[in-house]
């Protein structure tokens, strides 16, 4: 396997027909303001379908023009001087309007399939949508299996669950399915295929810390229903919740360990340690294999999950190498907690911060300013907690660093369901995401990390005004940038 000339397409043979390229879209085009943050977690689910495509012996690349920095017009230019039967999207809401202008510039002769969490969400918008007049199959939810069906076969869509298309008479949306076929829609997590890295733009990579890292799926599917997340239970019906078993996990750690010196390792499921009988099955594994001495890992967790669990459960995280856990705290309000469905409460987190960092387990927190109803005051606690959660890591060895987001809607959530019912908002001004420069043009070092997560739809939803919320929202991530600068 070999890349493009340019580098671009990665992992698959260009010296022959290729069955498709899977295209990551950029955030913003990039033709117009360059990106300026450097790195970006790996696109994972592609890669996942591109394995398994390959293992199938299906001839695909992955285009992940987001973290390449491209723009829309050498994105499509690109896949047209290469010429796929398919061109695939993963379609996520805040990069739909940028993969439906990428889709209208390809030559049509190119077959396009899309899947991601927008698709799911609105597929009948998406399939009537003229830019995707080329697309031949909408895919709800995981892909794997169906992808490379298609790709056999084109037809296979009408026996296949949870594949639409636009009928090309009725002009209405179809969808296939036979009985029988349901087990493409929870492919068995533990026969996938390794993820084949060369797919993969910039995973395993080597941090400023010299350890060269990787980015793994554990668990597929949260079974929470925070109001505000894509990946919320009721958003995604048709994902039945699993884990791996512990042993194909290492194995896959092993693997890369194997191949690419790799020795540190980033869970980044919905929810990684979710559940207490999966983290007490799979900690007896770690320290069967003796990981704790060997690797370093960080996974996402519940802080409700880690409140009910007993100092050994947690001191047995920290000695098989647990580095940082990532938790949505997201407010120091109690009452918006409730609002948002998070089943926490602000002193919940405290206690949980202080016994995991106390262990020298580092906590990133995530945080959400504007919240629909939030009131000054609740903003002005969330400010204080992110405070106190820096004081409390101050006394101990683990750190603790405030990841902080404006509110962004996502269709298919309960707060999008909750947003429409109050008739104040029309769904595509809830779409109309724009990116925000926070960064000064690029000179704002402590923005110029986050830039890719600074995007709005510039309506306010609480008390305080967008340029409020925003003030805030740099305010904390400067702080944060000092902080991470001088404990490095
Ligand atoms: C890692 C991650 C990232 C990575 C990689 C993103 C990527 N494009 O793959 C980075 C950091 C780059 C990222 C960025 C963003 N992300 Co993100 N991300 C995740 C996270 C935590 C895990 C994704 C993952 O690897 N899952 C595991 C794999 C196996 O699943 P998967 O990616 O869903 O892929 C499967 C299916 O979706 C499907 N599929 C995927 N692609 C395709 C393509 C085709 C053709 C087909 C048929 C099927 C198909 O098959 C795959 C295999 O089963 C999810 C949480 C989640 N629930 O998924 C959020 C999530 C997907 N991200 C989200 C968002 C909003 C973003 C951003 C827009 C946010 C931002 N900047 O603030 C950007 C988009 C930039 C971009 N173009 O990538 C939201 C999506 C919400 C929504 N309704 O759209 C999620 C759900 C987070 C959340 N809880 O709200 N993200
Ligand atoms: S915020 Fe986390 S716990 Fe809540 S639904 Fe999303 S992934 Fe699950």
């Amino acid at each position: 396997m070999e890349t493009s000339d340019d580098g671009a397409v990665l992992g698959a043979d260009l010296s022959r027909p290729l069955d498709a390229i899977f295209i990551n879209a950029p955030l913003r085009d990039y033709s117009r303001r360059p990106r300026v943050n450097d790195f970006t977690l790996p696109v994972l689910g592609m890669a996942y379908i591109a394995t398994y495509a390959a293992t199938q012996g299906f001839n695909v690349g992955v285009l992940d023009a987001e973290a390449l920095g491209l723009g829309i017009g050498e994105t499509h230019q690109l896949v047209n001087h290469l010429g796929p039967r398919w061109a695939g999207f993963n379609l996520l809401a805040p990069t739909y309007e940028i993969s439906a202008q990428i889709a209208a510039g390809l030559d049509p002769d190119i077959m396009v399939m899309v899947g991601g969490h927008q698709a799911k969400a609105m597929p009948d918008t998406v399939i009537t949508d003229p830019r995707f007049a080329a697309l031949e199959a909408l895919v709800l939810g995981e892909g794997e299996t169906r992808v490379a069906e298609l790709l056999r076969d084109r037809k296979s869509r009408a026996d296949l669950p949870g594949v639409m298309w636009l009928d090309p008479i009725l002009r209405k949306p179809v969808t296939g399915g036979r009985p029988g076929a349901g087990h493409h829609l929870a492919p068995d997590v533990d026969h996938l295929p390794f993820v084949d890295r060369r797919f993969l733009v910039n995973d395993p990579y080597t941090a400023p810390d010299g350890r060269t890292e990787a980015n793994m799926v554990g668990a597929r599917g949260c079974p929470y229903d925070c109001s505000f997340c894509g990946a919320a239970v009721s958003a995604n019906p048709d994902i039945t919740i699993r884990t791996r078993t512990p042993a194909g996990i290492i194995a896959e750690m092993e693997a890369l360990h194997a191949a690419h010196d790799v020795t540190a390792f980033r869970f980044v499921d919905d929810l990684f340690l979710g559940y207490e009988r999966f983290i007490r099955r799979c900690m007896d594994a770690f320290t069967a294999a003796d990981l704790g001495d060997r690797f370093v890992w960080d996974a996402t967790g519940r802080i409700n999950i880690l409140h009910r669990a007993d100092d050994a459960l947690l001191d047995l995280l920290a000695a098989n190498g647990l580095r940082e856990v990532a938790l949505g705290v997201e407010s120091g309000s109690e009452r918006l907690l409730t609002y948002m469905g998070k089943r926490i409460n602000p002193a919940m987190t405290r206690s949980v911060v202080d016994r995991l960092t106390k262990r020298g387990i580092s906590v990133k927190g995530y945080f959400i300013l504007g919240f629909p109803t939030e009131t000054r005051e609740e903003l002005a606690a969330t400010v204080h907690h992110i405070r106190e959660l820096w004081e409390a890591a101050d006394r101990h060895p683990g750190d603790f660093r405030a990841s902080v987001f404006e509110f962004r809607p996502y269709p298919g959530t309960p707060e999008w369901d909750r947003l429409v019912a109050t008739g104040r908002y029309q769904p595509t001004q809830l779409l109309a995401y724009t990116a925000v420069d926070l960064t000064a043009g690029g000179l704002d070092d402590a923005m110029r990390g986050r830039d890719e997560f600074n995007f709005s739809v510039n309506l306010q939803f609480g008390e305080a005004t967008v340029d409020e919320v925003r003030a805030a929202l740099v305010t904390l991530s400067r702080e944060q940038h000092a902080r991470s600068s001088s404990r490095r």
